[in-house]
């Protein structure tokens, strides 16, 4: 743990001036030799994450699971699958990070179970199971043989491509799986389905964890009448995501969630939800601390910018359009509420390649989108290998793919007649294997991050991008992401600051200020390759600190220059800092 005060556990809001890393287990390290990451493989890295200074890590999936869609689909929530190791290993990982001085955060995915769950056996077992209604199962449509086509009881598409519904021969009735099919959505209108939930949640917390993050938690309220969704440009599907995104039920579910599993505990644990379409207004509600539901939401706005209505159907990035979203949140949730800050995680394809350029310019634009993201107000998430400006793979066919989502949508894209050459450019752009590739611990064969076969193809860009050689080299993204975690626990400003959007309209330049007592920052970043000019009144901020740089001898060499009129060399950021009585 580098030099700053350890956290102070009981402050209610400990996580206001935390930062949080994301572990996907399965590309992490691996121990092994099986090429899958494992949790004796992340012990074996905690060094470099107590010399990152994080104080939460966020793990992805462990628990047992057929792996359809890589740990999100769970068939025992109180153990740990072989494939990542046992639960002696997780304590063991849990006690390492306590003594470290960090905190754990598992990854709770309670809107549905695996299909091989014992509960969805049972439910599936038998229309009369006593566990029938901890499932949405639904006979045909009135007058339709089930299991034909148009015979679902909705029309919903999931998200993983073609219908919502699955029917069961069996028991002759459909399920509602929102994701794969073989992952069944949980019935959070039964009391029972709750407590069980809950139940587990306690276990877990009575090992010590320190938090959960919740995946799309705010699906788990459904409209119950079930009606049909829309059908946008005579697609095969309607759009059900209305009928399930923050239903009628769901700040009850939340709320009493927290009063069954957080209440009267002696320690603050971290909440965050993972909430696709939640709009601004609705997350002031969530993470309100009077309504005692979750500390913060992970939004979608701010990675939708690039994409229309589904995010394979690709548009040009442009940065009026972040700052748009990402200045309305940090507006929204200045009074009431905390926003989280993420550029990427196991579902985004890598920053850098979507927002920065991971060509010339990868290290300077990697550090720019680290510092324009990590001095926003808010709790950052730092992904694996963000830290070291991994980028999107290099995908040549669809057999290089794994991700069940990309598999589904490439399937189902071709036989409706896409074109199978825009269908993998835009698999190579968005999928989510570009974010599962290893993490490239040095430029060895396999990037160190096995001695076998690894399960997804090891970026062939490690030979140079690895944390060994960015170890080596101060100018790196790794130091530059150690700079911004020891400014956000030694700056006051930085966790605590007033946020001020500045020059909207500005197609290259981001800027804004952050205030907090006699402090300011003054952030500005130019998200291009020509160089800029951030057209800012710098009056009173000609004897500034230059506080940070992302130009090569960062701070100290460009400091040494003159007043700054503004001028951004290509990707540069800089971050100014004055003291001055407010008035
Ligand atoms: O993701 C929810 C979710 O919204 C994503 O699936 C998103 O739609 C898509 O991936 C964006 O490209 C969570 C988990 O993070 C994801 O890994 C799981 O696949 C999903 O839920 C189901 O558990």
């Amino acid at each position: 743990m580098s030099a700053e005060p350890a956290l102070d556990s009981s402050a209610e809001d400990w996580w206001r001036t935390a930062v949080v890393y994301q572990v996907y287990p399965r590309s992490f390290a691996d121990s092994d030799g099986d090429g899958v990451g494992d949790l004796r493989g992340l012990i074996g890295r905690l060094d470099h994450l107590e010399r990152l200074g994080v104080d939460v890590v966020w793990l992805s999936p462990i628990y047992p699971s057929p792996q359809d869609d890589a740990g999100y689909d769970i068939s025992d929530y109180q153990d740990v699958d072989p494939t990542f190791g046992t639960l002696a290993d997780l304590d063991d990982l849990l006690a390492q990070l306590h003594a470290r001085g960090m905190r754990l955060m598992m990854d709770l995915v309670v809107n549905h179970t695996s299909d091989e769950h014992p509960w969805f056996v049972e439910s599936r077992s038998s229309p009369d199971s006593p566990k029938r209604d901890w499932y949405w199962w639904r006979p045909a449509r009135e007058g339709m043989q089930g299991g034909t086509p148009g015979a679902e009881p909705t029309n919903w598409e999931s998200f993983f491509s073609g219908s919502a519904w699955e029917y069961d021969d069996a028991g002759g009735e459909y399920y509602l799986h929102l994701f794969s099919r073989k992952q069944p959505d949980l019935n959070w209108e039964n009391p029972e389905v709750r407590e069980a939930v809950y139940a587990m949640m306690r276990w877990w917390l009575d090992r010590g964890v320190d938090g959960f993050r919740m995946d799309v938690i705010n699906l788990i309220s459904k409209d119950i009448d079930l009606p049909d969704g829309v059908v946008h440009h005579g697609g095969q599907f309607g759009d059900g995501f209305g009928h399930v995104m923050c239903g009628p039920r769901i700040h009850e579910f939340i709320a009493e969630m927290h009063r069954e599993v957080f209440e009267g505990r002696d320690r603050k644990v971290l909440t965050v939800g993972e909430m696709p379409g939640v709009t601004v207004e609705e997350a002031r509600l969530f993470t309100d601390p009077a309504r005692r539901e979750v500390d913060m939401v992970f939004t979608f706005e701010h990675v939708g910018v690039d994409h229309a209505r589904s995010k394979w159907d690709l548009v040009p990035f442009r940065l009026t359009t972040l700052k748009a979203v990402l200045g309305r949140w940090q507006a929204g949730l200045a009074e009431t509420g905390w926003n989280s800050l993420y550029w990427n995680n196991h579902d985004q394809p890598r920053v850098v390649s979507r927002f920065g350029d991971d060509g010339a310019w990868r290290v300077r634009s990697a550090k720019l989108l680290g510092t324009v993201l990590h001095l926003h107000r808010g709790t950052p998430y730092i992904y694996q290998g963000e830290e070291l400006g991994m980028t999107n793979f290099p995908f040549a066919g669809i057999e290089e793919f794994r991700d069940i989502e990309s598999l589904n949508h490439h399937r189902h894209a071709v036989e409706r007649g896409d074109d199978p050459a825009q269908v993998l450019a835009a698999l190579r752009s968005r999928s989510r294997d570009n974010a599962r590739t290893p993490v490239q611990w040095d430029g060895s064969p396999n990037a160190g991050f096995t001695t076998g076969e690894p399960w997804l193809a090891v970026n062939p860009n490690h030979t140079e991008v690895n944390a060994e050689a960015a170890e080596a080299d101060p100018d790196s993204v790794l130091h530059h992401y150690r700079r911004l975690v020891e400014l956000r626990h030694t700056e006051p400003v930085v966790a605590h600051g007033d946020f001020t959007m500045l020059l909207p309209d500005d197609e290259q330049v981001y800027a804004f200020t952050r205030a907090h007592e006699d402090v300011e920052l003054l952030v500005a970043a130019n998200l291009s390759g020509e160089v800029a000019k951030a057209d800012l009144d710098l009056d009173g901020w000609a004897d500034a600190e230059l506080l940070l740089s992302n130009l090569d001898g960062g701070a100290t060499a460009a400091s040494a220059a003159t007043a700054w009129d503004g001028a951004l060399q290509p990707w540069e950021a800089r971050v100014l800092r004055r003291q001055q009585a407010r008035l």
